[in-house]
């Protein structure tokens, strides 16, 4: 029997998760892999993708709106906190689905997945039993000097300390940073370009960080450093638009979700 994994698509408004949705699915599929693709964002419009299964069959963040007289914001609230009671339908829906691969879609806004106290729930009830992880998508323009580096990788440390899943990041939109001629000259130009990626890798000293950088404390930096490049050991420059990276993304996800620690190694069971 195949297993199935879970993909849980997490991060902050706008920083490309239904549109990784789209590209990972689509690679998956032609890699003759079964995706089920879960739409938990009740309050999506226009989607990059066709859902296998859709959270607005149940609730609709703009119904709330109009039946309760709520802004977006408190609507989206609502919607999430009234998940909860739709539970057992959706996993009764991604269980009818069939898949080797199950990713999940999350609403726009990190926070009321991430910081509230029925997000966690909701995807802890969803995935039980099921091997998991989570890709956290950044987008690069926001992890290419120090501080919003430092400020994206505070963001998906606190996303793991909330939802206790394998993580892989997905830098996103790196097509906005480096023309791929320059790149397929330079492939280097990367790591100068983004700083959350330069810091991470091997030949940068933390010292540097501290050194470097002065938004805080130098020996506050240094430590952080430190704590980041124990903590982030996947981390995969993407274009989900373009289609680039999306092959090493799965690849990472292999990592974490087969050939962690933390897991049994078994084989991969897809067709691949
Ligand atoms: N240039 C570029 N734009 C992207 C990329 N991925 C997503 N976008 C755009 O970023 C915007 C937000 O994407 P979306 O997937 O809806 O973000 P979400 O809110 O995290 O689900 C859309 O306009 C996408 O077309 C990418 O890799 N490169
Ligand atoms: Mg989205």
């Amino acid at each position: 029997m195949r297993a199935t994994y879970f993909v849980i698509i997490a991060g902050p408004a706008g920083s490309g998760k239904s549109t990784l949705t789209s590209a990972l699915s689509l690679w998956m599929h032609e890699n003759d892999l079964d995706v089920v693709k879960v739409n938990l964002d009740p309050a999506a419009e226009l989607l990059p993708y066709t859902p296998d299964v859709d959270v607005r069959r149940y609730v609709k963040t703009r119904d709330l709106m109009i039946e309760y007289g709520l802004g977006p914001n408190g609507a989206l609230v609502l919607s999430v906190d009234y998940l909860i009671n739709y539970v057992g339908e959706l996993r009764r829906d991604i269980e009818e689905a069939r898949g080797n691969y199950v990713i999940i879609d999350l609403p726009g806004q990190l926070e009321i997945v991430a910081f509230r106290r029925l997000g966690p729930i909701i995807l802890s009830e969803l995935t039980k039993g099921y091997r998991s992880a989570m890709i956290f998508v950044l987008d690069s323009k926001l992890a290419s000097d120090a501080s919003s580096a430092y400020a994206s990788a505070l963001l998906a440390l606190s996303a793991l300390y909330r939802v206790k899943l394998p993580m892989v990041i997905a830098l996103n939109k790196v097509d906005l940073v480096v023309d791929y001629e320059t790149y397929r000259k330079n492939p280097e130009a990367l790591d100068e370009n983004l700083f959350f990626l330069r810091m991470l890798s091997d030949y940068y000293s933390c010292v540097e960080s501290g050194i470097k950088t002065v938004f805080i404390e130098p020996s506050i930096n240094e430590k952080l450093c430190e704590v980041f490049k124990e903590t982030f050991k996947e981390v995969i420059p993407v274009s989900s638009k373009d289609m680039f990276g999306v092959d090493e993304v799965y690849a990472s996800l292999q990592r974490v979700l087969i050939g962690g620690e933390d897991f049994l190694t078994e084989e991969f069971s897809g067709k691949i």
